[in-house]
């Protein structure tokens, strides 16, 4: 596919424009290290144009009828239906992921787009009986006004779908602030969402850095919400920078998730699993299977299984359907990926396959890296302890159910695992005792859907959650409404004390 080399445009009230500035960023094409366009580099004032255009359209957006509002994220989803290969493959262009993996990241969007389309005839609150006579009560979802919503590069149609189509639906208008790395799938994005029919000034989009056009967002005083998906660090700076104006701070952070395979296990399935939550993106998802508790009784031919099957995956650019594995997104990333293979090395970690740059022929242009397997992982490792966001796991034997659950347990992060076994009673131990906002039965550590809550305990996030039902509190604030018709005060907590409870 030919993206010619191109200066794009932020989207600020219903209109494409450059940063005040004047000045760019470019995004580069993982595989092949070629410029895909350039794009603005926005810095405050871009920003506060931008959530000024939001702010002003909150007062008539909150106003349309929630139904009328989700048909227009029903219009988007037949758009992005219409548009799903050319984002796929865009998306294995600027992102680098394999074509399977890119359609499924399109779809997501899609899926998200119906489900929260559909919510705009539910978005249910509650009555309830009074303790007085002639008295009615409810509780109704309110729009809060407008959303800074913060996006990563590894699920770059996903995310922004799962941020904003809640966030539309709820009646919030938005600015969204994408990833660097990924500015012309956002681009893509927020010009469709034009296209379904959202007025000017509804949806924002803001390119640039973190540092300078997110930093900017987070403390805004006109942006009560923020939405962040990104790292563990950036996180906890966002929290300290929006605690000035007391935001609403929804947070999705890093992972470290490990697939337990029990001594029962269907060692077949189990490897799949391994393969595809471990390697799948290259490993850059929050989701990823960086850690994988072995029963001692089948960690042997486990090992063996699975550097057979990482040994036989094709690497190449996302858009050749021959491609296993593609390339990570930048060479920041694949220094880093590859600095942890040193710190393994050096921790004492036994490296089964893998560990360095693939740079053969073509390779070498792009930032690509093998897939990595190390064994003998002591779990107080920092490889097993620190997030890597690249194709490298960690075996780590275990001898007991009970104590490949303390050691699946025993990281700061808790967003996703997973257990292989055939013995229900280990499962449903498992289901109950792993700390982590996903548990998975006999899968991997990926694959979630878009209706299920999404998010993680301990250092994955700070309690809230996207996706489902659970994304709806994340854009709305309760109201707690009470229609006094009887026609006289009535005191509650006073006048009803004649028939106490018993
Ligand atoms: C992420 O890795 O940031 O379940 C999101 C999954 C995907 C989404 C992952 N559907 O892993």
């Amino acid at each position: 596919m030919a993206v010619a080399e191109k200066q794009f445009q932020n989207y600020v009230d219903g209109k494409w424009t450059d940063a005040a500035s004047g000045d760019t960023f470019e995004s580069l094409v993982p595989a092949t290290g070629e410029a895909l366009g350039s794009f603005p580099r926005s810095a405050a004032a871009d920003v506060d144009r931008a959530v000024e255009a939001a702010k002003a359209a909150f007062e008539e957006w909150r106003l349309v009828p929630a139904p009328e509002r989700g048909n227009v994220l029903f219009r988007f989803a037949r758009l992005l239906e219409e548009q799903k290969d050319e984002l796929t493959e865009l998306m294995s262009r600027e992102m680098g992921k394999v074509l399977a993996e890119a359609g499924g990241d399109v779809q997501e969007a899609i899926d998200m787009s119906v489900y929260m389309a559909g919510e705009g005839r539910r978005l249910f609150g509650q009555t309830t009986p009074s303790e007085l006579r002639d008295k009615f009560q409810m509780s109704v979802r309110m729009p809060v006004g407008v959303v800074g919503a913060i996006t990563p590069w590894n699920f770059p149609i996903a995310i922004p779908a799962w941020k904003l189509a809640p966030a539309l639906v709820c009646g919030n208008t938005v600015v969204l602030k994408p990833a660097e790395d990924t500015p012309l799938l956002a681009k893509r994005f927020i010009e469709l969402l034009g296209e379904s029919g959202l007025p000017d000034g509804v949806v924002n989009l803001v390119q640039g850095y973190g540092e300078e056009a997110g930093d900017r967002l987070v403390r805004h005083p006109d942006v009560p919400i923020i939405t962040f998906t990104g790292s563990r660090e950036t996180g906890v700076l966002v929290t300290k920078n929006a605690a000035d104006h007391l935001k609403h701070v929804h947070l999705e952070l890093g992972g470290k998730n490990g697939i337990i395979v029990m001594d029962d296990a269907d060692l077949d399935l189990a490897v799949e699993g391994i393969v595809w939550s471990a390697f799948g993106t290259s490993g850059q998802r929050c989701t990823a299977a960086s850690r994988v508790i072995v029963h001692e009784a089948v960690y042997g031919e486990l090992q063996k299984r699975l550097v057979a099957r990482a040994e036989k995956m094709k690497i190449g650019p996302g858009w050749d359907p021959e491609t296993d594995l593609g390339p990570v997104i930048n060479q920041e990333s694949l220094d880093k990926i590859h600095s942890y293979t040193g710190i393994g090395s050096g921790e004492g970690a036994k490296l089964l396959t893998g560990g360095e740059v693939a740079s053969d022929g073509e390779l070498g242009k792009g930032f690509y890296y093998r897939p990595t397997i190390f064994a003998d992982v002591d779990p107080q490792m920092r490889i097993a302890q620190e997030e890597i966001f690249g194709p490298t796991t960690a075996l780590i034997p275990v001898k007991s159910f009970d104590d490949a659950v303390r050691v699946t347990n025993g990281i700061r992060y808790g967003l996703s695992t997973a257990i292989f076994t055939a013995d229900v009673n280990k499962a449903f131990r498992a289901m109950r005792d792993l700390q982590s906002g996903i548990t998975y039965i006999n899968a991997g550590t990926t694959g979630a859907e878009v209706h299920l809550p999404f998010g993680g305990t301990k250092d994955t996030g700070n309690g809230h959650r996207e996706a489902g039902q659970a994304a709806l509190d994340v854009f709305t604030e309760w109201k707690s409404i009470y229609v006094d018709y009887s026609g006289k005060l009535q005191r509650a907590q006073i006048d009803n004390v004649e028939q106490p409870a018993p």
